[in-house]
């Protein structure tokens, strides 16, 4: 049984528990133990049966994930599922319904989906419940329609597209004062459910009157003095928040979440006789402490201010009452893209233009990784192509101050052999490796096959270390935790790569390299000119993991990754290249 299996499985658990009001600490182990699971790099039920613990997962919850992976399913599972029917736990994934509510309508008109709710709406028999009235079914209904326009969440790239281009035309209008987007899209989660956006205003009625104008909007789902949601014509759900100036750093932080984070917080405010909420800290006497900025409210609990990418209480509180918070790395540490494509594959640009693009991102250095010939659908290069292009490189670079490096994203072979022979790859500066076929492979063979290729020694970097394509294609199977070891062993690093469609290792991946000690390599695997751009998604990523600027492979100055990389540092010398390094070794 699947890690995300598991998960479900323990999440549905915690929900009908949650809709039978049973004892929270019992709701919230569950929880825990579900994200536990499906964050873990690992096969849980392998660690399980061998033996180790899990984090957060004590013998009792062990128990149960060998009795699902023997049975398929948990017998506590089973009694709750006859309890609470299936359709009355979906309930719950409409806004404004709870465990509450969704018990409530199940008690009272033996509603069991969200059909059925609908006709009971339709209907108008909804009003006969206890605290429903026409507003709520309004607003229920709404709900139905965006669940169902909205029942796939939104990749992060094109989320932060429309936030941005709300954020600007928001900003036009002389009502609004302070804007900022909140939510999961803030904590650059790789998916958001809804877009979350704060503003300050003293003329709420003219913010929310010139949001529900803007062309970007399909329809109004519901509308309030100070809080307004729409659908966006791509599909997602927006809500907007107007919050006065006093409250704004509150509420960024509240409405900023995750609501994991926040429960911590609102734990730690608790033992300090305090109170939090989306308005402010308070002391027992009511009055206000800290409201206005994010700084002032952490401050108020005895916290350093704690960047959003790491607000998942993952050990972020903990690290913050310590003073140890991590230092990320930001865009600004990278001095240069170690996988980008031209017109000599499947790259739009010219060599030129890469080069010339890379050079006006200030970049230091840039790798033309264009691919290698097995893959055939990129048109990939023979041998004597990229040597073709290595000297390409070399007419082009005294024209540049940009230092070019030659490189390749050479196809690993089914076999875990490369797609060059040693000979050709010992000519390039840096090489990366990546699967581009066979990605039904099982496990073994997979795993196998990737870490024979991390111990050739001219590899340097694993690109795309999973294969999976955000939304379209599931991660190919394999031992991720073998892969990094391996790749560890050998001096060698991982990718993150920041293609919106890959994201690839993802944020759960990557802490797991960045607490193994690994090199990461922060990479575009840029195709056309204006992806060099999507670079802030993969430092994103690498934040969410914790990581700082000390593990990242292409923020090492140039000397430190060539000596690194181990290649000739050809390119800018001239016909002969540079006298060939040793091979392998980290950076120190
Ligand atoms: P999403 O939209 O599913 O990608 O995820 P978020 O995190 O953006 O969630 P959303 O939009 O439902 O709410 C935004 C933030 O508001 C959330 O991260 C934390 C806060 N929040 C919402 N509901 C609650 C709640 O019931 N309790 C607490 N403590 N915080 C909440
Ligand atoms: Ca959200
Ligand atoms: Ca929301």
């Amino acid at each position: 049984m699947r890690n995300l299996e598991l998960a479900d499985l323990f999440e549905e658990i915690a929900d009908l528990l949650e809709i039978q009001e049973a004892n929270v600490f019992r709701i919230r182990a569950y929880r825990r133990a579900a994200e536990q699971v499906g964050n873990l790099a690992e096969d849980a039920v392998g660690v399980v049966e061998a033996g180790r613990k899990i984090p957060g997962i004590g013998a009792d919850l062990a128990a149960k994930i060998l009795e699902a992976a023997t049975t398929g399913t948990m017998s506590d599972l089973d009694a709750l599922r006859l309890a609470v029917p299936r359709g009355v736990r979906q309930m719950m994934d409409l806004p404004g319904v709870g465990p509450r509510k969704a018990k409530l309508l199940h008690e009272k008109l033996g509603i069991d989906s969200i059909e059925g709710l609908e006709r009971e709406i339709v209907s108008g028999k909804i009003l006969e419940v206890p605290g429903f009235q026409k507003k709520t079914a309004e607003n229920l209904k709404k709900g139905i329609d965006s669940w169902r326009a909205g029942r796939s969440r939104t990749p992060l790239g094109r989320a932060l597209a429309m936030a941005h281009n709300l954020i600007a035309a928001l900003r036009e209008d002389p009502a609004v004062q302070q804007i900022e987007p909140a939510g999961s899209l803030r904590r650059r989660a790789e998916t958001v459910g809804d877009i979350d956006i704060l503003v300050t205003s003293d003329r709420p009625e003219a913010v929310m009157q010139r949001f529900v104008s803007l062309p970007q909007v399909r329809e109004v789902i519901a509308r309030g003095e100070t809080k307004c949601s729409i659908l966006h014509r791509e599909g997602i759900q927006v809500d907007l928040r107007v919050v006065e100036p006093g409250a704004f750093g509150a509420a960024l932080q509240y409405f900023t979440g995750s609501k994991a984070h926040n429960i911590r917080l609102r734990e730690l405010a608790v033992r300090r006789k305090l109170k939090i909420n989306e308005y402010g800290v308070f002391d027992e006497a009511g009055s206000r402490l800290a409201g206005r900025t994010e700084e002032e409210l952490y401050a108020a609990l005895g916290l350093p201010w704690i960047p959003p990418e790491i607000r998942e209480d993952g050990g972020e509180i903990e690290a913050a009452l310590a003073n140890v918070l991590p230092r990320l790395v930001e865009t600004s540490d990278l001095r240069g893209d170690l996988h980008a494509h031209t017109d000599w594959t499947d790259g739009r640009a010219s060599l030129e233009a890469l080069v010339a693009a890379a050079e006006a991102k200030g970049y230091e250095y840039v790798v033309v990784s264009d691919h290698s010939r097995s893959t055939t659908i990129a048109r990939g290069l023979t041998p004597e192509r990229v040597l073709e292009q290595a000297r390409a490189i070399e007419e082009l670079q005294p024209r540049h101050r940009i230092r070019i490096l030659t490189g390749s994203e050479c196809d690993i072979l089914a076999d875990g052999s490369l797609d060059f022979p040693d000979e050709i790859l010992a000519q390039l500066d840096l090489v990366l490796a990546a699967v581009h076929s066979r990605f039904k492979q099982p496990r073994e063979e997979m795993t196998a096959r990737i870490c024979r290729a991390l111990e050739n020694p001219h590899v340097r970097v694993l690109a795309h270390p999973t294969g999976r394509l955000l939304g379209s294609r599931d991660p190919y199977e394999v031992d991720l935790e073998r892969v990094l070891a391996s790749a560890k062993a050998h001096g060698k690093a991982v990718e993150i790569n920041a293609s919106p469609n890959r994201l690839d290792l993802r944020d759960i991946h990557a802490r797991r390299a960045r607490d193994m000690g690994m090199l990461l390599s922060i990479d575009t695997d840029t195709h056309h000119l204006e992806e060099l751009d999507n670079i802030g998604l993969g430092v994103a990523t690498a934040r969410r993991a914790w990581i700082g600027p000390e593990q990242v492979a292409n923020a090492m100055p140039l000397e430190r990754l060539l000596a690194w990389s181990g290649g000739p540092g050809r390119g800018s010398m001239g016909a002969g290249g540079r006298p060939r390094r040793s091979k392998g070794g980290a950076p120190s």
